[in-house]
């Protein structure tokens, strides 16, 4: 990101890289239960498209009655509002060990926020799905080279696009959106209109949205098969709905406090609510786990507050350093809980793994 004056975001987002943007929330941000707009993270895989005033959606494919409307048509139609975390795929990448290509992204890559536009499944029952239906594909404004080796014969240049199932397309909280946090999407974010694919990470919720398509054969493109898949090497599965994750926003890794401390954060899972958060606390003698009190989530698809009061032990009953490591782990409602360790995959991504937090004791 630029520093011009002109630029709100100026310092408000901890940049990974300028030309595509991808930057992350910084971790000062974090406690804030809604993420400040210009703090939302930005993930591009390419530079931001040009559109003209003229833009129009088109619905095609598998349909009774195709359609062609401009953004204005939007505007007049049931507008639906999804309070929902975010969090790209890749989130983590830099915890895991080798550490794969792609983005560096730090844990920043998670962001909440209100976003604003009209239910997807009112636009396709308009346009009537037909019988045969499986999936709907999203095709984006956005495009470059492709940036994998394994391309042969396959176009240089490659569009995002992205489908997902039909049940998820119908259902009444993924949408076509038009605004984020009350405002009209900026650039960055995907104007003048994206998907919000609540649940899943953020590669589904396609940004720039020029055209719809309901078809008929699952759609095996370049972002849907070579990218966002969980490559062990032994298997390849898509990745889709966010795995259970929960952060510490305070104290904070690497500071120092008094005896008493009430540890906070967050935790999400697009699988179901985070039903349990435990604590781990180590003194330098072995970790003890607690659970931690939920406070209430801003909707079902956004993170959960969590909270435990501790006081630690006298320091005289630390080494030299007098550290704590604290450590969160939380459990969704259908029973996913945070590993131990990442299970390691080519692309990066999907790393829930239980995190450790570090702090000092001075009192
Ligand atoms: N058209 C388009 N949509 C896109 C992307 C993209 O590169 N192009 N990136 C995806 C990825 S990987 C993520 S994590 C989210 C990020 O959305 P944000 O930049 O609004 O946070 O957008 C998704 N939608
Ligand atoms: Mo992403």
């Amino acid at each position: 990101m630029t520093s011009s004056a002109a630029d709100p975001t100026a310092g408000a987002l901890h940049v990974v890289r300028e030309h595509p943007l991808c930057a992350e929330t910084p971790a000062a941000q974090l406690p804030q239960p809604l993420t400040p707009a210009p703090s939302v993270y930005v993930r591009s895989n390419f530079d931001t498209p040009v559109f003209d005033a003229a833009h129009r959606i088109t619905v095609g494919g598998a349909v009774d009655s195709p359609l062609s409307f401009p953004l204005s048509d939007l505007e007049a139609m049931r507008q639906h509002a999804v309070v929902m975390t975010l969090e790209c795929a890749g989130n983590g990448r830099l915890g895991m060990n080798p550490v794969p290509p792609g983005e560096p992204w730090g844990f920043g890559a998670v962001s909440t926020t209100v976003w604003s536009g009209v239910p997807l499944h009112m636009i396709l029952e308009r346009a009537g799905v037909r019988d045969d239906a499986v999936e709907v594909l999203a095709s984006a404004a956005d495009h470059g080279p492709r940036d994998d080796a394994n391309g042969e014969g396959a176009p240089a240049d490659v569009r995002f696009q992205r489908s997902m199932p039909l049940h998820v397309a119908m259902h009444p909280d993924t949408l076509v959106a038009t605004h984020m946090a009350g405002a009209p999407l900026t650039e960055a974010h995907g104007a003048p209109v994206r998907l919000i694919v609540p649940g899943w990470y953020g590669m589904a919720s396609v940004k720039w949205l020029a055209s719809l398509e309901v078809i008929t054969t699952p759609f095996t493109g370049y972002f849907q098969r070579r990218r966002y898949v969980y490559d062990t090497g032994d298997a390849i599965e898509p990745v889709t709905t966010a795995r259970v994750k929960s952060i510490i926003t305070t104290p904070t890794d690497g500071s120092s406090n008094g005896r008493e401390i009430v540890v906070r954060g967050w935790a999400w899972s697009g699988a179901g609510v985070v039903t349990r958060v435990e604590v781990g606390v180590n003194t330098g003698s072995g970790e003890s786990w607690r659970d931690a009190e939920l406070g209430t989530a801003a909707s079902r698809y956004a993170w959960t507050p969590f909270s435990l009061p501790l006081v630690l032990p006298l320091p005289a009953s630390y080494d030299a350093s007098r550290t704590v490591t604290l450590r969160t782990r939380a459990t969704d409602a259908s029973g996913a809980v945070q590993p131990e360790e990442i299970t390691w995959n080519r692309l990066g991504y999907g790393n829930n793994a239980i995190r450790s937090t570090t702090v000092h004791v001075v009192s």
